[in-house]
């Protein structure tokens, strides 16, 4: 007998900027995925002002899904998926974010997408924004540091609930939009939210703006969801890496608190509908006086959202500054290496423990379905002698995290609608735009300088996850 429930959603999970490519066809406008370069590890992506000749922008190609997503929906469909997470291009909607009426063509393509889908008996999970707002509303508007932004994406909201209405029921707004509490750096401002920061900016203080703009921007379209179709399922995202305290002393413990209160407050909007009290208290003592009127406050309450929908990768671990009772939060900072935990080839602390506590954590807190919506190891995979990609190690991280999840829903209770690991085919990495950090069951031949074939191939994982999938979680 199956630990997990009948019905459980297994699939993987995508987004279009990382695997889609044909970046200027069918109408779509640039997105602000198509102005960052390739990095690597500890090499930041560049963020160039609009698309410059000669520059390697992994994205514009990506995996060329965009022509090829017959065949790689046919080999998910092999391995037996539930369900298939992807994006839809905001900029193929709207290219330019701000017109009037939507790009027909890119409308056409997600209809041939989720038939494709809905064909092989696999739900589709849709997240409305996910790092590829249109870079037209960056230049003109400044991201979601302006209001006017709410309007637009209330508008694409819009338009993509009443298109896909009677084929898409599991919706999410926008993408870890939590990531965005590492406002030092320049990479989640941009993808979260369009911004760019000038020289000498309050960041933090322009960052909760856009913040709040965005879970406006959410819930409105929670509430527009349940009218178009009440039995959407409408969950928020939040990239969820536990912060511990490095030890037992009281003052790491209260420091790893207040850090998790900075890095979820998203979650307590999204779910109870308002700002929790340290949140508005803090606004306060830092005299941001935020733009937020008595309309955001009740839209903020009626659009909660109806799951979590969380990636889990990492846990984090943090130790308290002496010098600071404040205990204010800075991610690019306060974070220590926890001792306890071997990291990934891309230094990101492989936990599986922390996914069990992560689950617990949100149910304590919530009391919400949760769905796990990516979780996965990014490595660097070679072909054998005998011609085949022998990925034990990523079968060995999906493994302990399954286990860890089967006893958060067996032994803990915690309500969980499914699991879709991420980059189930090998595709452009978010953080570092390499092609060589795969997360795949499905390898793609194509490098970092943008060579290869294109072809794809079943890793080992295929065939396991193919074992997984058909016993629900027994055979792993
Ligand atoms: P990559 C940071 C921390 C946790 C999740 O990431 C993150 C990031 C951003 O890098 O992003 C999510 O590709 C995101 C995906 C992304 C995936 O994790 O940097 O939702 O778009 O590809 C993995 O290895």
């Amino acid at each position: 007998m199956s630990k997990l429930p009948d019905g459980f959603l297994w699939g993987g999970a995508v987004a279009a900027h990382q695997l889609e490519g044909a970046w200027n066809e069918g109408g779509k406008g640039v997105s602000v995925a198509d102005v960052m370069t390739k990095g690597a590890h500890g090499i930041p992506r560049e963020i160039t002002d609009g698309v410059i000749e000669g520059k390697n922008y992994p994205n514009h190609e990506a995996i060329d899904f965009y022509h090829r997503y017959k065949e790689d929906i046919q080999l998910f469909s092999e391995m037996g998926f539930k369900c298939f997470r992807t994006s839809i291009a905001w900029s193929r909607i709207f290219p330019n974010g701000d017109e009037a009426e939507p790009n027909e063509e890119g409308l056409k393509f997600y209809d041939n997408l989720f038939d494709e889908c809905l064909k092989h008996g696999i739900e589709p999970v849709i997240t409305l924004s996910h790092f590829e707002m249109p870079y037209h509303l960056v230049t003109e508007y400044g991201g979601f540091r302006n209001r006017k932004l709410i309007g637009f994406f209330e508008k694409f909201a819009r338009v993509c609930f009443e298109r896909y209405q009677d084929k898409v029921t599991y919706w999410m707004t926008f993408n870890e939009i939590n990531n965005q509490a590492n406002y030092h750096d320049d990479f989640a401002p941009f993808t979260n939210s369009g911004i760019k920061y000038e020289e000498g900016e309050n960041r933090e203080k322009i960052m909760y703006q856009a913040a709040h703009y965005e879970l406006v921007a959410s819930a409105s379209a929670v509430t527009i969801g349940h009218e178009i179709n009440p039995d959407f399922q409408i969950g928020c995202m939040i990239a969820m890496c536990p912060i511990y305290p490095s030890t037992s002393h009281p003052k790491d413990m209260l420091k790893a608190q207040k850090a998790m209160q900075k890095r979820y407050y998203f979650t307590d909007v999204h779910v109870l509908g308002e700002y929790p009290g340290h949140m508005t208290r803090y606004f306060a003592r830092k005299k941001f006086n935020l733009d937020v009127t008595e309309k955001d406050l009740k839209i903020l309450k009626n659009g909660t959202v109806d799951y979590i929908g969380l990636s889990y990768y990492m846990s984090f671990a943090i130790s308290h500054d002496q010098s600071d009772e404040t205990y204010d939060y800075n991610e690019s900072k306060d974070l220590v290496r926890n001792e306890y935990i071997e990291t990934s080839d891309w230094g990101w602390a492989i936990d599986p423990e922390g996914l069990r506590y992560a689950l617990n954590w949100f149910t304590d807190m919530y009391h919400l379905p949760l769905f796990i919506v990516e979780n996965g190891l990014g490595a660097v995979d070679k072909f054998d002698d005998d011609g085949r990609i022998h990925d034990d190690y990523r079968i060995k991280y999906l493994r302990m995290h399954i286990e860890q999840m089967i006893k958060a829903v067996d032994e803990d209770g915690v309500d969980l609608m499914g699991y879709t690991p991420w980059g189930c085919i090998d595709l452009v990495s978010a953080g570092t735009g390499e092609m060589n950090k795969r997360y795949g069951f499905i390898y793609v031949d194509k490098d970092d300088e943008g060579n290869g074939t294109l072809e794809r191939y079943r890793k080992d994982s295929f065939y396991w996850y193919q074992e997984v999938i058909a016993s629900n979680g027994e055979t792993l």
